[in-house]
């Protein structure tokens, strides 16, 4: 008798824990949506890879056909700027920021992309 009651204290304390770290996660998580530009089905790897490298990015998901990219991010800790950097950074334009030529040109072939034309 004194173990089970034990054991349900133990567990009604893990609950409350367990949801206020719930809570806490869920609370500043953002969705966004914008475009990135790529080619082939290796890049959509390498573009949710990129966007993942920040662990404040909870999920990556880039739309092959549509190419737009789907982020879950915590906006408190990163900002859609700095995702769209990490992108940039490994060859991919996005809507935002441009990726630079020599980055650009070290993608394999099949991921060459039309790249937007450069704001002036
Ligand atoms: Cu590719």
């Amino acid at each position: 008798m004194k173990n089970s009651s034990l054991g349900s204290i133990a567990f009604v304390l893990f609950l409350v824990f367990f949801s206020t770290a719930v809570a806490a996660i869920v609370q500043n998580e953002k969705i966004a949506t914008f475009k990135v530009y790529g080619n082939c089905p290796m890049c959509v790897e390498r573009i949710q890879n990129a966007a993942l490298e920040n662990k404040n990015v909870k999920a990556a998901n880039w739309d092959l056909e549509t190419k737009m990219l789907t982020v879950v991010y915590d906006e408190d800790k990163v900002s859609l700027q700095e995702i769209n950097q990490n992108i940039a950074n490994v060859g991919h334009d996005t809507e935002t920021v441009r990726a630079p030529d020599r980055k650009y040109k070290r993608l394999p072939d099949c991921c060459k992309y039309d790249r937007p034309p450069v704001k002036s």
